[in-house]
């Protein structure tokens, strides 16, 4: 069965560009509820641990260098099959072959600056969502 929440991070390249606002508004017009939120910036140490399934990939020190270069905003999202649905809101990873619509391919410039994060799974999400916030702080 599939849950009803998801983790999200808006990345520093959206954040520079200024598209918080407008991914916001995508999110929430899409159905999402916000259960947590924070602007935040990850230490070189987060992102390692966050990103730590692609440690061994080549693009790990550009990930881990691109993702910790300013703030972020981090999110617990809810809405009935959260993950599936916020998956087919941002699009595919790389925002080339994303779809029309999608958050990525809207406010995404390449596969390595891809504007948003969203969980793969139901565990990760809820591993992810652990990772940034404490109980108290989800709503
Ligand atoms: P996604 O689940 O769509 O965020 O994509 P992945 O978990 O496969 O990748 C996580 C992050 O690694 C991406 F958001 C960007 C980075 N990445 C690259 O920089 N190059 C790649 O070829 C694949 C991923």
């Amino acid at each position: 069965m599939s849950g009803n929440r998801t983790f999200t991070m808006i990345k520093p390249d959206a954040v520079e560009n200024g598209h918080i606002g407008a991914i916001l508004e995508k999110i929430t017009a899409a159905g999402f509820k916000i259960a947590a939120m924070k602007y935040t910036q990850l230490s070189v140490r987060d992102a390692q641990a966050f990103y730590a399934v692609h440690s061994e990939r080549p693009f790990f020190g550009e990930l881990v260098e691109f993702m910790t270069r300013g703030p972020i905003v981090a999110a617990i999202l809810e809405k009935d099959n959260a993950v599936e649905d916020f998956r087919a809101l941002i699009g595919a990873t790389n925002p080339a072959e994303a779809a029309e619509g999608t958050i990525r391919k809207l406010f995404a410039t390449s596969i390595g600056e891809n504007a948003v994060h969203g969980s793969d799974s139901d565990e990760n999400a809820a591993i992810e969502g652990n990772f940034h916030f404490a109980g108290r702080e989800v709503y």
